[in-house]
């Protein structure tokens, strides 16, 4: 549904069906990776997620820090260390640099409950974790990077993992690969409209004009992002009018500037960002 304003309502029948499927899986799994996206290391993380987990080891990946501001993202980790009492990593599933500390981790959170098997008289197995976020976070690409193949479908949009899937890393660690879930109602809406610019909530959910122009709220106070567009503040006229993307007749055709705001934010042609406030 297509929505002038801004209210983002986004729970599609297939991530109800995600998040009761993933706490069926949950007593399966030794530690869950929990995969947020750096740009936003508060407003990505799933609510919910301490009480859904109970006891459970976790692993915290800010992944995409290849989009943010290094020094900036350093503090959001030793941040989230200590509120989360985890350890924290920041990944760039991209890039080139290796991801195998990842593998390293999960294996080192598992061995308590490997061992506590095997004192049961049971055989060491491979240690079982579970990749949770939200939608568009990176979960799968984590998961291809680690194997060095494609063997779970990824894409630039909310929704793509539909089922969830096993994946053997090595004879020490299986991953599950899970669809990303999003809380059943959005009531905090600066939390969904900050979803809705990394592509976190489908663009069914909104229409662009009013993201965009939330995101050039959140923006104005960066002098590139100005200098980007070549304007001396942000809004969808006044960007639309210095690009020259004009309807018939001179009028700024401001659904068609959104739609380019977002994607520049989402490629990281507009600089690099965190748009959560660290917490003092
Ligand atoms: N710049 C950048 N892009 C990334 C990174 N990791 C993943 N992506 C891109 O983000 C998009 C989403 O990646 P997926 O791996 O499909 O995300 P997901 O969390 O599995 O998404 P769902 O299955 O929908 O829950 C894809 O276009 C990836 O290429 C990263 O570290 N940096
Ligand atoms: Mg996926």
């Amino acid at each position: 549904m297509k929505k002038d304003k801004l209210h983002i309502h986004w729970y599609p029948g297939h991530i109800a069906k995600a998040e009761r499927q993933l706490k069926e899986q949950l007593s399966l799994v030794d530690v869950v990776i929990e995969v947020r996206d750096a740009r936003l290391p508060l407003s990505s993380s799933y609510t919910n997620i301490k009480k859904l987990l109970g006891e459970k080891p976790r692993l915290l990946l800010l992944n995409k820090a290849d989009l943010t501001e290094k020094n900036e993202l350093k503090k959001w980790v030793e941040y989230l260390k200590i509120s989360t009492g985890c350890p924290v990593f920041v990944t760039d599933a991209k890039g080139t640099k290796d991801l195998s500390f990842v593998i390293k981790n999960a294996v080192e959170l598992s061995e308590l409950k490997i061992q506590a098997l095997m004192a049961k008289g049971l055989l060491r197995r491979a240690a079982r974790a579970m990749v949770v976020g939200m939608p568009n976070v990176g979960k799968s690409s984590i998961i291809n990077k680690l194997t060095k193949s494609s063997k779970t479908k990824i894409g630039a949009k909310a929704g793509v993992t539909r089922q969830q899937q096993w994946v053997r890393i090595n004879p020490n660690l299986e991953l599950l690969d899970t669809p990303g879930i999003i809380p059943t109602r959005q009531d905090n809406q600066i939390q969904a409209v900050k979803l809705a610019f990394v592509s976190s909530v489908s663009e069914n959910a909104y229409s662009p004009e009013p993201v965009a122009t939330a995101l050039l709220e959140m923006l104005e106070k960066y002098p590139q992002v100005k200098e980007y567009y070549g304007v001396d503040f942000l809004s969808l006229d006044a960007v639309a009018l210095s690009r020259n993307w004009v309807k018939k007749g001179g009028e700024a055709d401001t659904e068609r500037t959104a739609v380019y705001i977002l994607k520049d934010f989402r490629e990281g042609r507009l600089g690099l960002f965190i748009l959560d406030e660290l917490p003092q």
